[in-house]
């Protein structure tokens, strides 16, 4: 294929029918598709220009060009909303990113939809449109409600949509018929008002975007190490001297990561990338605040080793360094840190007789790497004082994520990689605020001594019986235990699998709330009573009676701060979140003690309230305005480990079996670099070198040739859930991409047809978004 010629993107006439019913579709469907590798540097000049493009595009140059100035400042900004990699701690003032100037930008379109823009549409008719074309309409400007006779949505006043909210769930029959959902974007006041709502009302039905993300890094690291999150922070990045970085595609999702693999580089550290795609990451880069660098077109490395391990095989790598240590330490004391292993951990006599009694041959079958490949990997490990494990999606979304995660533990714990500098467990999370809502109480298995300080503290009765989480709520929407749906932020019907049975299972509730900054899908598919609250941006101001108010943020590495909007709000008619909830809230409970509209004049009163309940919190208001905010404690950091044993646990879990019928692919579903999650920018991925295309399968050459598939000819894709059951997708373009035999990638979400909503992980409920088992065959044209 040819590359065609670049030219600016067009965004699809308003009313152009939508390409796939799957949804998750881009633009740019009439420009011609092409691939070719992508050979210059990460972020660098290739990132300037597309920054501009978009401030271009979005008509907000000099808007953008001011929010890229305040955003992630030490005082008074407020913090991106790109992603959860932390704010730089050597006072550099510009590390930003293309991603996150994409994602702020697209909060700050002057293009409004408003009610006479509902008014025009139908929404059988918006049904049609792309979810490019849905975004593209701007801010929404007013609450609305579904109007059954007109299939439009009309304005309502904010009371009277509260009213309604509040009719609906007190007629459930149990308040376990409701489910609230989180998108990880949340600030922590309102994500703490929001589940005292809930458990206030009586549920713990907290399903979030984490039950698709993380969800087996908290479990794992619970189990391991007593705490649910990782224990290192970016100075530990700055001072290892080995870093593994798996499953994550840094270059486009956590681009700031860039920053510091480069100067891992620079110092002489060893970067290990594992992955079974060469990502941009793994290359070099030109980091776009390095202004030198940039008019020197200087790259500087990113990597030292690059091991392309097969779908899931990540545990397997990790075992196979371990064994590689162990053999190590009969002829080298210092292999492995048996002072660490004595005082600090519980099993590990058990985990060195499985690692000896793993053979290579199990080894290298299920990590899809050689022998000698591991042991270089091995090698790196014990040659460095101190290493960090880094890791993403790619980790996670398999049915045995939580083993794989411990079995990283394992690793760190075999050297004593853990609670000292340079050292750690560093999982990337996802929504820039998806771990703040986790310490704030977005669970649906709450401890009991959160549940017990909840309850002193705002004199409520909180339930304690476990709630639903993401893929327990949408089969009990199917079933009509669950009929109402409250949505705050996200894209549910899109980032949940199995679109059409989520889709199903919406549409049965009797009603579907959405708290929400623009126009998507899961608007559109609908209960049968329907409301669209609008709410402020990040970057908007929030006037509330006692002045303007910030909210907080936890980033990746469990550093709290404030985040304050600067900008005028899209629409006077907006209500910034902690409002849409308190005013949900009294209206379910009318007569509940708690001082919501208090809680709304007065941000301050909440983190009070907070500051009781939440560990680590103390003296919230005070700290969080220290200039850059304050760490939660962190006990795994300080090696006091609150498991059972009082140690840190090593796990001796069997290898996952790998095998699958020979013309099986395990296909994976990604994200491209013009996209954020359910939101797309563009057709194109551009350092996959991928344009005007996201109805692609990538394949292995080999695999192609030998299903008779052509380089760029179309494919239908069967998936086979663990039930049997079969999920298509048609006429998607088979691409030959560098990945190993057996494993082949393509885009969330529109694959998510594929992913069968009762084919989750066992360990930890997440639905196996990178371990699709699919059949690729030429199509069938239909
Ligand atoms: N610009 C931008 N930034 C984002 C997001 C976004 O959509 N756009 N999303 C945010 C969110 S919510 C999240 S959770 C993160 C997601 O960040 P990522 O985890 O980077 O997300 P994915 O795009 O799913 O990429 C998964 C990566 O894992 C690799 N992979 C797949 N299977 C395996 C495997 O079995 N083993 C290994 N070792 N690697 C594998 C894939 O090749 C790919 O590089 O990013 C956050 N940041
Ligand atoms: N197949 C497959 N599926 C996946 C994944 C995968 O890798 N593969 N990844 C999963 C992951 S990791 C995640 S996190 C989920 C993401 O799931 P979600 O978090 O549910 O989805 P997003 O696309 O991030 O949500 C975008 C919407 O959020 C709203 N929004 C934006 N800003 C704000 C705000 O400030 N406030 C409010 N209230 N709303 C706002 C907008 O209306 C926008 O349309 O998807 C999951 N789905
Ligand atoms: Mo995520």
């Amino acid at each position: 294929m040819t590359p065609s010629t670049p030219d600016p993107d067009r965004p699809r006439p308003e009313g152009a029918v939508g390409r796939s019913q799957s949804g998750g579709d881009g633009p740019a469907d009439s420009k011609r598709p092409s691939h070719h590798p992508y050979h210059h540097p990460a972020a660098g000049w290739g990132a300037a220009r597309s920054v501009g493009r978009v401030l271009i595009k979005e008509r907000a140059l000099l808007d953008g060009t001011r929010a890229m100035l305040s955003m992630n400042q030490e005082n008074g900004g407020f913090d991106c909303p790109g992603c959860a990699w932390p704010d730089d701690t050597k006072g550099l003032k510009l590390d930003i990113c293309e991603n996150g100037i994409k994602h702020v930008t697209w909060e700050m379109t002057p293009k409004r939809a408003g009610a006479d823009f509902f008014a025009r549409h139908t929404v059988a008719e918006l049904s049609q449109w792309s979810d490019f074309a849905l975004e593209d309409q701007g801010r929404l400007t007013e609450p609305l409600v579904y109007d059954e006779a007109t299939d439009r949505y009309v304005p309502i006043t904010w009371q009277d949509a509260f009213a309604l909210v509040g009719r609906e769930l007190r007629a459930l029959e149990s308040p376990d018929q409701a489910a609230f959902y989180t998108s990880g974007r949340l600030g922590n006041e309102a994500t703490f008002l929001y589940q005292l709502m809930a458990r206030e009302f009586g549920t713990n039905n907290l399903p979030d975007c984490s039950n698709m993300c993380h969800e087996a890094s908290g479990r794992a690291l619970q189990a391991s190490l007593g705490t649910g999150k990782g224990t290192a922070d970016l100075k530990d990045w700055e001072s290892a001297d080995a870093l593994f970085i798996m499953g994550v595609n840094a270059a486009s999702n956590a681009p700031r990561m860039l920053t510091a693999l480069a100067d891992a580089y620079r110092r002489g550290a060893q970067i290990v990338h594992v992955n079974p795609l060469v990502e941009a990451a793994a290359t070099s880069t030109i980091v776009p605040h390095e202004f030198t660098d940039m008019a020197r077109f200087k790259a500087t490395r990113t990597s030292t080793l690059d091991l392309q391990v097969r779908s899931g095989g990540d545990m397997a790598l990790m075992r196979g360094i371990a064994k590689a240590v162990l053999e190590e330490s009969r002829t080298d004391p210092k292999a492995l840190d048996r002072e660490f292993i004595e005082r600090h951990t519980h099993g590990f006599e058990e985990y060195r007789a499985l690692c000896e009694a793993t053979t290579w041959e199990e080894l290298e079958q299920q990590s899809g790497l050689t022998r000698a490949d591991i042991l270089k990997a091995a090698d790196v490990y014990s040659r460095a004082d101190r290493t960090l494990i880094s890791w993403c999606l790619g980790v996670t979304q398999h049915e045995h994520g939580v083993d794989t995660v411990r079995e990283i533990v394992n690793v760190l714990l075999l050297r004593g990689n853990i609670g000292r500098e340079g050292a750690g467990p560093s999982p990337v999370r996802g929504h820039s605020n998806v771990q703040g809502n986790r310490t704030c109480g977005i669970d649906h298995r709450p401890g009991t001594e959160f549940l017990e300080r909840l309850a002193t503290a705002c004199r409520i009765d909180p339930p304690f019986a476990h709630g639903m989480d993401t893929v327990d709520t949408i089969k009990a929407m199917n079933e009509d235990r669950v009929k109402v749906f409250v949505g705050m932020g996200g894209n549910f019907v899109l980032a949940a699998p199995d679109t059409a049975y989520t889709s199903q299972g919406l549409r049965r509730c009797e009603l579907t709330v959405h708290v929400s900054t623009k126009l998507n899908r899961s608007h559109l598919v609908h209960g049968k009573k329907a409301l669209i609250l609008p709410c402020l941006g990040r970057t908007e101001k929030d006037h509330q009676r006692q002045g303007l108010q910030a909210v907080s943020v936890e980033d990746s590495m469990s550093m709290v701060h404030l985040s304050v909007g600067r900008r005028k709000p899209a629409s006077p008619q907006l209500l910034s979140e902690p409002a849409i909830i308190a005013g949900m809230a009294r209206a379910t409970l009318p007569d509940s003690r708690t001082p919501w509209e208090s809680y709304v004049e007065d941000y301050d009163r909440i983190r009070d309230t907070m500051a009781q309940v939440l560990d680590g919190f103390e003296d919230f208001n005070r700290r969080v305005r220290l200039p850059r905010g304050f760490r939660i404690k962190q006990p795994a950091r300080e090696l006091v480990f609150l498991t059972p044993s009082g140690r840190a646990e090593f796990s001796a879990a069997p290898l996952p079996a790998a095998a699958v019928p020979q013309d099986v692919l395990i296909l994976q579903t990604m994200r491209s670099h013009d996209q954020w999650n359910t939101t797309i920018y563009s057709d194109n991925d551009r350092y996959r070198g991928i344009r005007n295309l996201r109805t692609l399968i990538l394949m292995n050459g080999d695999d192609m040739r030998a299903r008779g598939i052509e380089p760029d000819s179309l494919v239908d894709i069967t998936a086979t859930a663990r039930d049997g059951s079969e999920r298509y997708l048609k006429r998607y373009r088979a691409i030959a991409y560098d990945l190993p035999q057996g494993c082949a990638a393509g885009y969330m979400p529109e694959m998510n047809v594929l992913v069968a909503a009762s084919d989750y992980s066992t360990q930890s409920n997440q639905p196996l978004m990178k371990n699709i088992k699919v059949r690729v065959a030429p199509s069938s044209g239909e």
